[in-house]
């Protein structure tokens, strides 16, 4: 199983470590940044710009044979597109997230980094058929990157959960960003309610799927795209499209 997050190495061996806590032994995770992407997503811009990146590490992987993969940034961006691509189950960490909170009670509470991103999240939830299990979408204003660096991460992250249970009367906390994935058994325990990462959630989701002998779908919307030329920047992409 690959997992393809943003640009920053140590943010990809926090989400491999993650991933690797709870997957079955007979799993292999790789987890692979992003080789041409930004080294945090925090925008619509930056989420644009992760796509070409994680779209090119899919083609790796389906030319390396990989089973399925987890795309490890909380705006699930190029999912879509990824299901196009690969032959394997793609899952993104907040779709994961989210269909493992509404099995845990009868409404969650997404907890992120910065405010820009909740519109974001609400969005998703309206895609995955949760905007009425989400029942609201919390930042904490840490910026991603220093989320690694800044000593008061976990007690800010910690109080925003415990605000968004109480003022949402949601039953569960769901982690919005790939870098607080190695928080989420610590803030459960302080919170005293479920805490979902998508990591781990996707990561054991693409497994089961994989076990099942699960796959994407080609009839139809994720058939592989037609092929075509692409220019400039992207003419590296065009010979991606025939490999489902
Ligand atoms: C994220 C995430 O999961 N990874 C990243 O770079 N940005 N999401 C977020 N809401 O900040």
């Amino acid at each position: 199983m690959r997992i393809n997050p943003n640009a920053t190495a140590s943010m990809t061996t926090t989400i491999e470590k993650c991933a690797r806590a709870v997957a079955g032994p007979g799993t292999l995770i790789e987890a692979v940044g992003n080789p041409m992407g930004p080294v945090s997503i925090e925008s619509h811009y930056d989420e644009a710009l992760s796509v070409p990146g994680i779209l090119a590490e899919i083609a790796i992987g389906e030319a390396d044979g990989v089973d399925g993969y987890v795309i490890a940034c909380f705006g699930d961006p190029g999912l879509d597109a990824a299901r196009e691509l690969a032959v394997g189950p793609v899952l993104g960490i907040a779709e994961a997230a989210m269909h493992a909170a509404s099995f845990l009670g009868r409404g969650f509470s997404v907890v992120t980094t910065l405010g820009r991103t909740c519109g974001r999240a609400w969005d998703l939830a309206e895609h995955y058929g949760m905007a009425r299990t989400c029942r609201g979408v919390h930042a904490c204003e840490i910026p991603v990157l220093e989320l690694e660096t800044d000593p008061q991460a976990q007690k800010v992250i910690t109080q925003a959960c415990l605000r968004a249970l109480e003022q949402d009367g949601s039953d569960a906390i769901v982690l919005g960003c790939a870098g607080m994935a190695d928080l989420c058994a610590q803030i459960s325990a302080e919170i005293g309610a479920p805490v979902v990462d998508g990591v781990a959630a996707a990561t054991v989701l693409v497994q089961s799927l994989v076990t099942l002998d699960l796959v994407t779908s080609g009839r139809n919307e994720f058939a592989a795209p037609p092929a075509k030329p692409y220019t400039g920047l992207l003419s590296g992409f065009g010979s991606g499209s025939d490999q489902r």
